[in-house]
């Protein structure tokens, strides 16, 4: 049997983690990734309002429902709509607000003026922290953000193979997209890092992404389990067995204790909260008000017109797994540690 409780585990012992679907083994695991969490932050789980605010996108991602040639229904929302809805998600208990776009020209073509505008408000006069998501910029408007006072920068880069990078989002710049993580870190903006489970990777490539995290500093990891979307070219690839994910999320705790690590609500809505959080997931994200029309993206409307996804329904199932909703005042703490 593996020791869990250590902090170095070489890359042959994380290959047979990943290898491993002995019950014994795996149960270890969770229940170490679960302790080290209370250990960092006790009862404590905090939550993201996800603001998917333009739908809009340039880039053809294989994987992606959003993608530019995928004829679907687009929406682009304005300065008001994005703080009103900001604003109720802050009002619900969430901890930040993370801004989401398709890499919508428009956006691009007015150098992101307005979308610093939304961030400098919900920081200044809504004293909530933020997290842009924009896809890849260039590094003035990195600048831009850092001088808004933008939180986090997300982009993730899905795998670390390169070879299976260029077939998902194809035609897309390996190295602009991590220069971009690098150089809004250097800025001192957090970066979370990415990677998708299911889309051909091998245990190795998901050893490499789970180091290079490490490596890059990264104070936000995630995985999230593809979803085939409907009009994609990867429409008919199979969605993978949830336990890659759960192993993910668990090492990814084991590596990085005091990690932010999502459990997303957009891979299984709010059914797949419990056994996310049981891995060692610290963190709930894609919360979205309900009936406000605004989508997520893996699932882009599953739970949330039905109220699936808020922080009451997500609260009342940590109330029963003896975990609670982190304050304000909790987040900000854990942020500056
Ligand atoms: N457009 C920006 C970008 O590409 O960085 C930000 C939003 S992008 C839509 C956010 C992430 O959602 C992707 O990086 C990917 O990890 C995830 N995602 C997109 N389509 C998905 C799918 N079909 N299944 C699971 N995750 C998906
Ligand atoms: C999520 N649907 O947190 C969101 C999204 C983008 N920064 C995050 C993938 O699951």
């Amino acid at each position: 049997m593996l020791d869990f409780s250590r902090k170095d585990y070489s890359k042959e012992e994380l290959l047979r983690i990943m290898a491993s679907d002995d019950p014994e083994i795996l149960q270890a695991l969770f229940s170490q990734a679960r302790k080290i969490r209370k250990e960092v932050q006790g009862n404590k789980i905090f939550a993201y309002g996800f603001v998917y605010f333009t739908t809009y996108c340039r880039n053809n991602c294989n994987f992606c429902y959003y993608r530019n040639s995928n004829k679907i229904e687009r929406y682009r929302k304005n300065k008001d709509e994005v703080l009103a809805i900001s604003k109720s998600l802050i009002d619900s208990g969430v901890n930040l607000i993370d801004l989401t776009m398709g890499e919508d020209p428009q956006y691009h073509a007015e150098d992101f003026e307005t979308v610093c505008q939304i961030i400098k408000e919900i920081k200044d006069v809504y004293d909530t922290p933020v997290m842009i998501s924009p896809g890849v910029v260039n590094h003035n408007i990195i600048d831009k953000f850092a001088e808004a006072g933008a939180d986090f920068y997300a982009l993730y880069q899905e795998t670390h193979n390169r070879e299976l990078y260029a077939k998902m989002r194809v035609g897309q710049d390996y190295d602009a997209r991590m220069n971009a993580k690098l150089y809004a870190k250097e800025k001192g903006i957090y970066i979370e890092e990415g990677l998708l489970a299911g889309i051909g990777e091998t245990s190795e490539d998901i050893v490499d992404s789970l180091l290079t995290m490490g490596e890059i500093g990264a104070r936000q990891v995630r995985v999230m389990s593809f979803i085939p979307q409907e009009g994609s070219p990867m429409e008919d690839c199979k969605t993978p067995d949830r336990i890659e994910e759960l192993k993910i999320i668990a090492l990814m705790r084991l590596l990085y204790p005091s990690a932010l690590i999502p459990a997303s609500l957009d891979v299984d809505g709010i059914r797949g909260l419990k056994d996310r959080i049981n891995a060692g997931a610290n963190l709930i994200t894609s919360i979205i008000p309900p009936k406000s029309g605004f989508m997520g993206v893996a699932h882009s409307t599953m739970d949330v017109d039905e109220g699936g996804r808020t922080v009451e329904e997500a609260a009342s199932i940590l109330d029963e797994m003896g975990l609670r909703i982190a304050s304000k005042e909790e987040y900000e703490a854990f942020l500056r540690q």
